[in-house]
């Protein structure tokens, strides 16, 4: 394992969790460079932001809840398995470890069924991946967000053991979680599931994971196994997963036709539609999430994520001042999210606005939000966030 891959040691984040606010030491954090997100170091404190309100509440993960971070707190590159965001729609099963199975079926050569002995006992991948939820945004304050480093083994090479047959088109996932959808007035047990198309399951970097930051899959987070699709919205990576079920239809199911379901206004040919979209990989963006003071100096930072593509860069702009370079951090990969710290010389007293953009290297700019297509819904909030803070 790669020396920069080990998560960082989880008392440090304790240790910064009570000093938020306090303006408290955490020991060792000043000689960290500044793209760590180190803790508060001696005299350095968080400059609040007037954006978010005194009334804005992160409570702490309660079983079958919702759970977001407050951004403000993000100072780890890999994010706590037990802050990492969390996102379920029909509560969170209790699956046995020994009578786990996981299925292939449907137009497949071979069905497959796989324990979770099986599926460890196969070469093992480990990746870095950050996602947010489809649905994250302003009005969290980007909280539905999280990175952490992944083992399990590749989607892909279980497909091809199993042989998709001609003429396939999806391939379904299917959690263990159920629930009782009123369908047409009609009550239905419907289980939890996303799809893919054939061709984007077949994506060499798809995973089934096992383990999050060196831990076993949290209870929360999919225990034992859930699907890992680098550089998709969170929605993709199917938890408690139990069935892979490959079809020669659209499977059109509540999570891939009616909820995370994009509508905007688009030109289709030359003309104005509202369209709808499912959500799928995740749009360029960068946020910045806090900015800190010390001796007079402040930094900015935030985060980016998209689907993989490379950046090219990332600029924060303060008021009416040029757009300037920040440092990414370098340890970032392919599909983790990457952190980035801007030092603002020569504050100002007062209230200031600042915004952060990415760019990829085929050029694509993170736009504001006026430039975006007309939408309804919050689903794929990824225009630039300007942030207003009090120096
Ligand atoms: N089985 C199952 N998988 C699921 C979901 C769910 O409700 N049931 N929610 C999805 C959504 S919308 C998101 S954003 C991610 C959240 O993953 P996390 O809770 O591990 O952060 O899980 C996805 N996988
Ligand atoms: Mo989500």
């Amino acid at each position: 394992m790669n020396q920069d891959d080990k998560p960082i040691d989880s008392s440090r984040r304790d240790i910064l969790k009570g000093a938020l606010g306090t303006g408290a030491l955490a020991a060792g954090a000043a000689s960290l460079p500044s793209f760590m997100f180190p803790a508060l170091a001696q005299g350095e404190q968080l400059v609040p932001f007037t954006d978010v309100p005194d009334t804005f509440n992160v409570r702490p993960v309660r079983p079958n809840a919702t759970h977001y971070l407050d951004t403000r707190e993000i100072t780890t590159y890999f994010t706590d398995n037990d802050d990492f965001y969390l996102v379920q729609h029909y509560g969170q099963p209790e699956i046995d470890n020994d009578s786990y199975r996981l299925k292939v079926t449907g137009m497949v050569d071979n069905e497959l069924e796989f324990s979770l002995q099986d599926l460890m006992a196969r070469d093992n991948i480990e990746q870095q991946v950050g996602f947010e939820c489809g649905g994250n945004g302003r009005r969290l304050f980007q909280g539905l967000i999280g990175n952490a480093r992944w083992r399990g083994v590749s989607l892909a090479k279980i497909l091809e053991e199993a042989g998709i047959q001609d003429g396939a088109k999806e391939i379904v996932f299917f959690g263990t979680d159920t629930a009782t959808e009123t369908i047409r007035e009609r009550d239905v047990e419907k289980a939890w599931a996303r799809s893919l198309s054939v061709e984007d399951a077949m994506q060499t970097d798809n995973m089934l994971a096992f383990e999050m930051n060196g831990e076993p899959l949290p209870h929360y987070h999919g225990k034992p196994v859930r699907a890992l699709i680098p550089g998709w919205y969170g929605v993709a990576n199917v938890k408690w997963l139990n069935q892979i079920h490959v079809q020669d239809t659209r499977y059109m199911g509540r999570f891939m036709g009616r909820d995370y379901v994009t509508l905007k206004k688009e030109n289709v040919g030359g003309v104005e539609r509202w369209v709808e979209n499912s959500v799928t990989t995740m749009n360029l963006k960068s946020s910045i999430v806090r900015v800190t003071e010390m001796g007079g100096q402040h930094k900015i930072q935030g985060f980016a994520l998209n689907d993989g593509t490379s950046l090219e860069s990332i600029e924060v702009k303060i008021d009416d001042g040029p757009w300037e370079r920040a440092e990414i951090n370098p340890r970032s990969t392919k599909y983790s999210w990457k952190l980035f710290s801007y030092d603002w010389s020569n504050a100002t007293p007062g209230e200031h606005t600042i915004v952060s953009r990415v760019t990829d290297v085929n050029g694509n700019v993170q736009a504001t939000q006026e430039e975006l297509p007309e939408k309804v819904s919050y689903w794929e909030d990824f225009g630039q966030f300007p942030r207003t803070i009090r120096i």
